[in-house]
């Protein structure tokens, strides 16, 4: 299928997880990418992949996405290039720790905060003008269950991702009256390197999250992105909540004894 044939698809945390996944869905689909990751020798090989297979063009840049003056800087070489992406999936993002709030650690909260709402907003505040210039575009967040629900010990990852859900409101808000789409797509347990990062390269711990059930993969979230970016222009997906079915909630997911 070659449903993004002719799309440029930007996608933040592309060099693992979800944004890597995504990166390879819409090139399988035909769409050209640009990749922004702070990993670029990553990046640069999923691009020679991704180009030698599927003969999309990848633009990548090594970016932390919380650099606010070299984000606005690469969001006006592309206004400069007459480059508009029709899809912007704002997904850089992690969990730093796991502790009550009376142990936080500050620079965990300092990266959470920086990265998961100030970093998104930094891309949205690049990227945005230019899809509000041509009246077309479609953002997809990726937020989380933890947006939803606080559990326990997430306290400062659950407010960065309630955080992506209202920034999420909030865009569908301000472009009421133009033909930009929002959505954000909210995953629960799914094995990337994510609580890998989250429990600071303690690899065992983090395999010990994913034991006694199936978690999603990286492809089944999206897939999900995919689904709502492949819609018609006048459809806008404004929530998914996607979950392994082993998990119902934060609370509530069910291990099998080994
Ligand atoms: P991964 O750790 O596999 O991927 C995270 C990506 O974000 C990496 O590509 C990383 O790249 C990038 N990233 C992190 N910090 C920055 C930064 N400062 N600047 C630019 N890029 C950055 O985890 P996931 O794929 O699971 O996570 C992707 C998103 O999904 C996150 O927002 C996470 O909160 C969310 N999420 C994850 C869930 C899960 O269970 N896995 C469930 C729900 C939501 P690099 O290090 O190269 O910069
Ligand atoms: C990642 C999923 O449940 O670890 O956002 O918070 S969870």
């Amino acid at each position: 299928m070659d449903r993004f044939k002719g799309k440029t698809v930007l996608i933040t945390g592309a060099s693992s997880g979800f944004g890597e996944a995504c990166a390879r869905g819409f090139a399988a689909e035909g769409a050209d990418l640009i990749l922004w990751a702070r990993r670029l020798d990553r990046l640069q090989k999923l691009a020679a992949e991704l180009s030698d297979q599927h003969g999309v063009s990848v633009d990548v840049a090594g970016v932390d996405v919380r650099d606010r003056a070299v984000v606005l800087a690469l969001g006006r070489s592309m206004a400069d290039a007459g480059v508009s992406p029709d899809v912007l999936v704002n997904n850089a993002g992690l969990a730093s720790g796991l502790s009550t709030i009376f142990e936080g650690d500050f620079d965990d909260w300092d990266r959470m905060i920086d990265t998961n709402i100030k970093g998104l907003l930094n891309v949205t505040r690049a990227v945005l003008p230019l899809m509000v210039e041509r009246d077309s575009g479609h953002v997809v967040n990726i937020g989380s269950v933890a947006g939803r629900v606080a559990y326990p010990k997430g306290n400062v990852y659950n407010a960065t991702k309630f955080a992506v859900r209202a920034l999420n409101d909030a865009m569908n808000i301000d472009l009421v009256g133009t033909r930009i789409r929002v959505c954000t797509v909210d995953p629960g347990a799914a094995d990337t390197e994510f609580s890998k990062v989250r429990f600071h390269g303690d690899g065992e711990r983090a395999r010990d999250v994913y034991k006694g059930f199936t978690p999603l993969s990286a492809a089944d979230v999206a897939d999900a992105v995919m689904y709502v970016a492949g819609t018609p222009e006048h459809v806008n997906i404004t929530d998914v909540v996607i979950m392994p079915t082993a998990q119902r909630n934060p609370y509530l997911l069910h291990r099998e004894e080994s």
